[in-house]
């Protein structure tokens, strides 16, 4: 496709592939490169904050937020002072927060009980994990919707001690809409950084900034390299939920999908970054539909504030036109999007074919702003591909699972003489020999 330049007024066209094309498919489901030197930024930020804490932290949000701060850090309970905003944008956030609670709620199991063999009884129960960071990123959007789908599942998996990281504005003060959850969700402190310099504070802790166990959220390639940095440095001790990329969605249509509504999906994705990628796969369309979704991406564009954005991300995104639903599950699965519409006839009948995918969105009435927002499940989501091997965040991502066994006489006769002989084959004979000084005196 022609490359598109910041001041471009022209027409806003997605590239059409042919699904004959297999190279051109390939190429189009690539996503954009990511630069390979945020690594080598990173490491010297987090370097820095690790050795030098509060000092390093408040210099650097100094130089990329402009924000000149006394502490880098706000401690519970919050002055209310910061967390003002209109009551139907309170009332918004609390449904919000209630959906995604009860589906977190929902997502908490018993603990599993099995007897193995008679006598042997194993079991897995979980415990939260008792301080995570939640990073919430700034930039072109505040994101209090982040705050709500980090933040709710670690309030409800139980964990003792939530600290929230968010870059403050020019004025030093946090976003009023993100304070909001921040005690909504019991934060104990608010860090008022970004960047690769948030996640080093939280993961190595500072003089004020506490030191976490697991550090989840999105961010740009310096706090996902950060991120990684510190998950991989046993002196901090520290997870990370997953690598996160750009946002995404792979939307499917039939000849019967509205569209209208398609263009609004795909826009609403392109709209986040300039590195957002968005591919519509349509099912057996004539050349004008696709002509007509052309002319509804760009009526629909150009008519929103962040159409500079969405000029730059469509720059980089498709229509592949395919021949059936098996087709184009096919190439989504490849794809693995982070966030996949099915805007199909019988659409809940289609989600049986889906391998990989962050998060899906049935049917035309099911927009995945609704997933971002208030519907319940969680849109810190995997991306870039991930979506092949990670889930999106969940309840389960603020918890541990701890096995156990118990013994009893006729376990330890059941399972003792085939533990000593595994045992005494790999050679260790003192693990034989926990067994064998029991069975004598059974
Ligand atoms: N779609 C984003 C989440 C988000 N959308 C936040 C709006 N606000 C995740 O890819
Ligand atoms: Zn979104």
């Amino acid at each position: 496709p022609a490359k598109i330049t910041e001041n471009d007024t022209g027409k806003i066209n997605m590239q059409v592939v042919d699904s004959s094309n297999q190279e051109d498919v390939a190429t189009a489901l690539k996503r954009p490169a990511q630069s390979s030197n945020a690594f080598d930024l990173a490491e010297p930020i987090v370097e820095n904050v690790r050795a030098r804490g509060d000092i390093a932290l408040l210099e650097y949000t100094a130089k990329f937020e402009k924000a000149e701060l006394l502490s880098p850090v706000l401690t519970a309970p919050f002055d209310p002072k910061l967390m003002q905003i209109e009551p139907e944008l309170k009332e918004s956030i609390d449904l919000a927060c209630a959906n995604v609670e009860k589906f977190h709620e929902a997502q908490i199991v018993d603990t599993l009980k099995v007897e193995t063999s008679p006598g042997v009884i194993c079991s897995r129960f979980s415990r939260p994990i008792a301080r995570v960071g939640l990073y919430v990123p700034g930039g072109t959007a505040i994101l209090p919707s982040t705050a709500i789908h980090l933040g709710i599942p670690a309030k409800v998996a139980g964990c003792k001690f939530i600290s929230l990281a968010t870059p403050p504005r020019a004025d030093g003060t946090p976003s009023p809409e993100v304070m909001y959850v921040a005690h909504k969700i019991g934060a104990s402190q608010v860090v008022l950084a970004g960047g690769a310099q948030a996640v080093a504070a939280m993961a190595y802790g500072t003089e004020s900034v506490a030191k976490v166990d697991k550090i989840l959220g999105p961010g740009n390639q310096f706090v996902t390299a950060a991120k990684m940095i510190c998950s991989t440095d046993v002196n901090a001790q520290v997870s990370i939920d997953m690598p996160a990329g750009p946002s995404e969605v792979l939307v499917v249509a039939d000849k019967n999908a509205n569209k209208e509504y398609v263009a609004s999906d795909l826009l609403s994705q392109a709209e986040h970054g300039a590195d957002s990628q968005v591919i519509l796969i349509s099912i057996d369309w004539s050349a004008k539909d696709i002509a007509e979704m052309q002319d509804a991406v760009h009526r629909q564009a150009t008519a929103l504030p962040r159409c500079d954005i969405i000029r730059k991300s469509i720059a980089h995104s498709s229509i592949i036109n395919v021949d059936s639903i098996e087709e184009a599950l096919d190439l989504s699965n490849i794809y693995a999007p982070e966030h996949l519409i099915l805007q199909v006839d019988n659409a809940s009948s289609v989600v049986d074919l889906v391998n990989n995918a962050g998060s899906v969105f049935v049917g035309a009435l099911s927009p995945e702003s609704c997933g971002d927002y208030t519907s319940g499940t969680n849109h810190t989501l995997p991306t870039y591909g991930y979506a092949n091997q990670y889930s999106g965040v969940n309840t389960d991502s603020y918890l541990k699972y701890i096995t156990s066994q118990e013994l009893t006489p006729e376990g330890l006769q059941n399972i003792g003489q085939a533990t000593v002989r595994i045992a005494e084959r790999e050679g260790l004979q003192g693990h034989a020999n926990a067994v064998k000084v029991r069975l004598a005196k059974q």
